[in-house]
């Protein structure tokens, strides 16, 4: 299949189209009911895998990217893949970016939001802080000099009060009321003296007035200098909203909750940059659009701050390593990107990697190969932070980013940041090495996702196939053999059960004419007597075997009808056990809801065909007469009597009569065991047959589950040469 002249939705139709036709071609209706029913129950099976490989495919269709080569940033939660693509933004122009950054300038205009503004705002502070300090310095020195004055007087006062208060207690009714009119001497002492006070700090006032009011109008222009910065600091917030930087997390788990594209245009070359939710936090939250991202993307980078090899889970819970396969492998290019948490512009002065995190880098390489093959290439290594910082210009004075953006700049020239923290080095891999010859890329990309997608559908079926149907197959064969081995032991045995029991019916004939022949001979009788004696003797025992060999022949008969019917029931019964054990087993791994229908005896009517099997046989038996005594009696033999002896010697004449007897029974019951094998014989080849029609029913389960453990073998056959098919295509 050709994609290169195709559109995409050309492409993800005819690849639905071709596996219908695979899945049509492979359950095309067939005469033999046991190979259609397996044929239908395959379809069922099959129409499932189909229903997901086209969801699959239609989920490729609506998110894969034709037009602009993806790459999406992949990773642990606070890793910094928001931290790298914005360093990315303001590095490679992003329009977005720009045209932020102007409105970041705008609004920074608008407002006197400058870092001049803001020093300025400060130092008048500050300037303000100081004056009244000095102010109050000023005062307390005014107040310093008065000090030791205020303090005498103030004694003075309070030793004359407490002379006053004293004398008072002492005084007489009269000399109290005289004191309304008359002062005593302490009291009159006690005015002066409040009168050089008054006077005092009525001088102190005059002294420190026009200090006290600048201080007053400092402290005034204060309240309305922090105002201001109030002002200032809520417009700082709504500028910090603009600044750059504003994609990065705080530090906190899963800060990116949406994937954003970022579209760039650098060298001739478009291409996007997609941030993407960590994949480590509340990622059932951002699952599905992970998946989605990482279906848009042609080539990925694996973001981690940890210079150690991705852990690997067990199977309740699958570790980085495994979540970074089921989410990358359907990648064309797999990047790490090692992301060194530097925290001062020190650090920058040596290598970014010492030569421990060089050998454990070296051991993530290996293992991300290990899982992810041709796909993956190698670990870059940056660092984010002070990168993004050398980069930013537009952030709000004064603030945390700005003051360690300032740091680094202490210390380094921006270019120097930029080389240092592996930014340029992945700059360059991003618009030179990655980027070029994207159209290709994209194709081969698109289409070894879509690969992964058959590929994947076909490695399920393959599964279904070999855990369920072959094993199926195996064990409903195992059980048939044995069934057919039983099927033929039964017979066999059967066959020497009748020659028994025929052979001891002509024994029991042989003895009883014997024994009546014997009896009449002792009774002295002629030659021609006996003669006629023996013959009635056989035709009458004859006629006693003949009407009890059949019921002989058929409690045998139904004996082993009995037992073929045993076998039978035996056999589907565990069929079904083992049936159910897979039906059940097939619910449980695969959560399919599809029943495992599997006929054991395809509708064939065991019980009719159990019920013919000896009356068929029978048929030659009965009715009486198929054991001709003609022949027999026609073969009777007698020698020609020593007449003379025997009229000398009557017992001589007997026991040569019993000779005779005894010779002419053999004959006869050799003759008749011949006749009756060859009657059992003769019933043989259709009871073969009903065992080969109740053979080929046993049969019928394995050949349904065989039938379909084929088409699913051939499915998955199909499914993957489809896909390498689509990965040979005309897309280089
Ligand atoms: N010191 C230091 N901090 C960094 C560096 N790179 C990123 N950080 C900090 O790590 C935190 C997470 O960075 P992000 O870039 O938002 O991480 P993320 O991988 O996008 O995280 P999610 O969006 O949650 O998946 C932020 O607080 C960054 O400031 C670095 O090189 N050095
Ligand atoms: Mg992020």
């Amino acid at each position: 299949m050709s994609v290169a002249s195709e559109t995409s939705t050309q492409v993800y139709k005819k690849i639905s189209q071709e596996v219908e036709r695979i899945l049509d071609n492979l359950t095309l209706p067939v005469n033999d009911p046991a190979l259609q029913k397996a044929n239908s129950n395959a379809r069922l099976q099959l129409e499932s895998f189909q229903t997901r490989l086209n969801e699959a495919i239609d989920s490729l269709r609506s998110n894969a990217e034709w037009e602009t080569f993806t790459i999406a940033f992949y990773g642990e939660t606070n890793a910094g893949k928001s931290t790298v693509i914005e360093a990315l933004r303001i590095l490679l122009q992003e329009n977005t970016k720009l045209t932020r950054q102007a409105a970041f300038r705008q609004f920074q205009q608008q407002h006197d939001l400058s870092p001049e503004a803001l020093e300025n705002a400060d130092r008048a502070l500050k300037e303000n802080e100081a004056l009244a300090a000095s102010l109050s310095q000023a005062l307390a020195e005014v107040r310093g000099r008065y000090s030791d004055r205020e303090a005498e007087l103030g004694k003075e006062l309070s030793r004359l009060s407490t002379l006053i208060e004293d004398q008072k207690t002492r005084w007489s009714a009269i000399r109290r009321l005289l004191a309304l009119w008359i002062l005593s001497q302490e009291q009159k002492q006690w005015r002066q003296v409040k009168q050089k006070q008054q006077a005092l700090e009525a001088e102190i006032h005059q002294e420190t007035q026009s200090l006290a009011v600048q201080k007053a109008d400092c402290n005034a222009q204060r309240q309305t200098m922090l105002k201001q910065r109030a002002r200032m600091d809520e417009k700082f917030t709504e500028l910090n909203a603009l600044a750059d930087g504003e994609i990065i997390g705080t530090g906190m788990s899963d800060f990116t909750l949406d994937a954003t594209l970022y579209p760039f245009e650098s060298c001739g070359q478009r291409f996007a940059l997609l941030d993407i939710p960590g994949i480590e936090g509340k990622e059932s939250k951002v699952r599905e659009q992970i998946q989605h991202a990482v279906e848009k993307a042609h080539a990925v980078f694996y973001v981690t701050s940890k210079a150690t090899a991705p852990q690997k889970g067990d199977e309740d819970n699958p570790g980085t390593l495994e979540k970074i396969r089921s989410h990358l492998n359907a990648q064309t290019e797999v990047w790490t990107l090692f992301n060194k948490r530097v925290t001062n512009a020190m650090a920058l002065g040596r290598p970014l990697v010492n030569e421990d995190e060089a050998h454990s880098i070296q051991d993530l390489d290996d293992k991300m190969r290990e899982q992810l093959g041709k796909n993956y290439r190698q670990t870059l290594v940056v660092s984010a932070m002070p990168a993004f910082l050398s980069l930013a210009e537009h952030l709000v004075p004064g603030g945390p980013n700005a003051k360690s953006r300032d740091k680094y700049l202490k210390a380094f020239t921006p270019e120097e940041l930029l080389e240092k923290t592996g930014v340029s080095a992945l700059a360059r891999v991003l618009t030179q090495q990655l980027v070029a010859d994207s159209k290709s890329k994209i194709a081969r990309s698109n289409i070894q996702k879509t690969r992964v997608v058959l590929d994947d559908i076909a490695a399920q079926v393959s599964v279904l196939q070999s855990d369920t149907y072959a094993k199926l197959v195996w064990q409903l064969n195992e059980d048939k053999n044995s069934a057919h081995k039983q099927l033929d032991h039964a017979l066999k045995s059967l066959r020497q059960r009748l020659i028994d029991r025929a052979e001891e019916s002509v024994s029991r004939f042989r003895n009883h004419a014997r024994e009546r022949i014997y009896k009449v001979i002792d009774g002295d009788i002629s030659n021609d007597r006996f003669k006629s004696e023996l013959e009635a003797m056989i035709s009458l025992e004859h006629a006693s075997l003949e009407k009890s060999l059949p019921g002989i022949l058929k409690a045998e008969l139904e004996r082993f009808q009995s037992e073929i019917s045993d076998i039978v029931a035996q056999f589907q019964q565990h069929a079904r056990g083992i049936l159910n054990t897979f039906s059940r087993l097939q619910t449980h791994k695969f959560s399919s809801n599809i029943p495992l229908t599997i006929d054991i005896d395809n509708g064939i009517n065991v019980t009719g065909l159990l019920a013919t099997l000896a009356g068929g046989a029978l048929l030659f038996w009965n009715p009486a007469g198929w054991l001709v005594l003609g022949p027999a009696l026609a073969n009777l033999a007698f020698a020609a009597y020593k007449a003379l002896r025997s009229m000398i010697s009557s017992s001589y004449k007997m026991s040569q009569q019993k000779q005779s007897a005894d010779k002419n029974l053999s004959n006869v019951a050799a003759h008749m065991n011949d006749a009756i094998v060859d009657g059992i014989q003769k019933a043989f080849p259709e009871l073969q047959k009903k065992i080969a029609e109740i053979k080929d029913m046993l049969e019928e389960p394995v050949k349904q589950v065989s039938g379909i453990n084929e088409i699913l073998i051939q499915a998955a056959a199909g499914l993957r040469l489809l896909s390498t098919g689509i990965d040979f295509s005309g897309a280089k």
